[in-house]
């Protein structure tokens, strides 16, 4: 797991409560902003290079959008799309400044997340915790 993903699974969790985001979901998500961006730089070929220029919303994968999947077990809720775009905009320091420069939209079609949390993750989302809302 690399750490986009344990920042995809500590905000599901946070916002959606313990079971996250249904990987499908995340996946059929990923794959829309991929076929929206992927010829900004020029070449579809599967990868987004210019990610700073790719301005795709996860609303607009919310069920019953115009281009969002009709399976239900595909397309977004609101408050899921929701956790997408936090997903993809990455965590932020206390000044609003970006932890992680580099991907402007870390859309990633491997983008993995997960429903069960292992050790590793919940030492990573305990760190999470404390940079984000303070010792509890
Ligand atoms: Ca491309």
């Amino acid at each position: 797991m690399t750490m986009r993903s344990y920042w995809g699974n500590y905000v599901a969790r946070q916002e959606l409560g313990q079971n996250g985001l249904d990987p499908l979901k995340f996946q059929d998500v990923n794959q829309r902003a991929l076929a929206a961006c992927d010829g900004i730089d020029g070449i579809v070929d599967g990868m987004i290079q210019e990610t700073r220029r790719c301005h795709y919303d996860a609303n607009g994968a919310v069920c019953a959008q115009p281009g969002a999947s009709a399976d239900p077990l595909r397309c977004l809720t609101p408050a899921e799309a929701g956790v997408v775009n936090k997903i993809w905009d990455r965590p932020r320091n206390t000044d609003g400044s970006k932890m992680w420069v580099g991907w402007e939209l870390a859309i990633d079609q491997r983008a993995t997340i997960s429903r069960r949390a292992t050790q590793s993750d919940r030492t990573v989302l305990a760190m999470y915790r404390v940079r984000f809302s303070g010792p509890a």
